[in-house]
């Protein structure tokens, strides 16, 4: 299974070279920041470029996946469709071609002839892009492929990844918002019980080089499976630039010198749960963009949860970070389903997983993979359970 993870990573990095170069190539930048003029805007069939780095990306990811392991592709989803119309009114599927030519062809198509952009794009996505994790060969865990489907992210925050800034300081190594928030996301689960087994977070811009000001990119794997719990976080290899350790038995916060929890949520979360955070919590009570990256967080040990109580992530936002957050002990279980076990004085290793396989009964479109009842995103099996009651209790209080 190295093998398949191996790829993952490998494609992931891909994905990240396209994603900084829509962002660093000129021609391609100014199609990303385009604002759309008000009689633009109601063209109906007019091609918006950050809708098409998205499917581009989901798309090599699925060529590349299926090009090393034919058939895998066919079970490769994400949230976007690839076929678009253009201003002709031709319907048109984004895919990777045969040839770089062949792919600046379709693109020129999408582009509405922008030539210049089209070759661009089609360089990058044709290029070859090495990386090798040595850790990972010590790998040997054998899942069977015809068990295992993918769930994709191309670009998860794309609001930061559009309109984010390069500047934005970081409060207690947190970014609230800006282009770290970015990342790539590969999550691989059981077909049949629909257990996340293998997870890659690829964040593209997570440091930008204060000389050539460019951005680099760091990633994340883990793997759990039948009792095998590795993840990249155990080696102190290259994961790009920052030290992937930095998690690893992280002090718990304090808070007035007491210990304390630090959790992350969303600044779309709702008003009873951030008033019952705060009372938890306190000053590490964290916002920030991205639901990838705030798990990101809690993998990496600057807060211990991430607590989400609305139903606007999807099963491509937590597959990949579940299935390093199981590697390390944790998970990322249904936030409403814990809140009832909390109420019937049962133990939360019993609440329900987030499974990826099923979908929520009588919902349409994207909502069919929405995680329904929230989410709390944990490594600490132990600290979950103190927490949860903490959060319970206040959340009483503010009812
Ligand atoms: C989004 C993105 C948002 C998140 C939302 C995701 O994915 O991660 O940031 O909202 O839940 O679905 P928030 O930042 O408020 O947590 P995408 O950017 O891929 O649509
Ligand atoms: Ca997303």
């Amino acid at each position: 299974m190295s093998e398949v993870l191996h790829e993952l990573l490998r494609v992931s990095e891909k994905a990240a070279c396209i994603a900084r170069a829509c962002r660093q190539e000129e021609t391609l930048f100014h199609l990303l920041i385009e604002e759309k003029k008000e009689d633009e805007k109601n063209k109906k069939f007019l091609t918006d470029f950050k809708t098409l780095a998205d499917v581009l990306v989901q798309e090599v990811i699925k060529h590349d996946l299926g090009k090393k392991f034919p058939g895998l592709e066919k079970n490769v989803s994400g949230e976007e469709s690839n076929e678009f119309t253009n201003e002709l009114g031709e319907k048109i599927i984004v895919k990777v071609c045969p040839t770089e030519e062949e792919t600046t062809n379709l693109l020129q198509k999408v582009l509405d002839n922008n030539e210049a952009a089209a070759k661009t794009l089609a360089q990058v996505v044709h290029q070859e892009v090495a990386l090798t994790d040595v850790s990972l060969d010590a790998i040997n865990v054998g899942i069977p492929q015809s068990n295992i489907a993918v769930w994709v992210d191309p670009i998860d925050s794309t609001y930061q990844y559009i309109k984010g800034s390069a500047d934005i300081e970081p409060n207690k190594g947190i970014y609230p918002k800006g282009l770290q928030c970015v990342t790539v996301l590969i999550g691989v689960y059981l077909q049949d019980t629909g257990l996340p087994v293998m997870g890659v977070i690829n964040q593209p811009f997570a440091v930008k080089d204060p000389i050539t000001l460019r951005w680099k990119g760091q990633w994340y794997w883990g793997l759990s499976y039948m009792g095998s719990n590795i993840c990249s976080m155990q080696f102190s290899s290259t994961n790009g630039l920052a030290d992937n350790r930095l998690g690893c038995g992280s002090p718990r916060h304090t808070m007035h010198g007491k210990n304390c929890y630090g959790v992350v949520t969303s600044s779309a979360e709702a008003k009873n749960v951030l008033g019952s955070l705060e009372k938890v919590c306190n000053e590490n009570l964290h916002f920030a963009a991205g639901a990838g990256y705030k798990c990101l967080c809690v993998i990496q040990g600057l807060v211990d949860f991430y607590v989400f109580s609305e139903d606007t992530t999807f099963k491509w936002d937590t597959c990949a970070p579940d299935a390093i957050l199981k590697s390390l002990g944790g998970g990322i279980l249904d936030l409403s389903e814990c809140l009832k076990s909390i109420k019937q004085n049962k133990k939360l290793s019993v609440s329900p997983q987030l499974l990826y396989n099923s979908e929520v009964q009588g919902a349409r479109g994207a909502d069919r993979w929405a995680n329904k009842g929230g989410l709390v995103a944990y490594k600490s099996e132990e600290d979950l359970e103190s927490f949860m009651d903490l959060f319970v209790k206040n959340m009483l209080l503010q009812n």
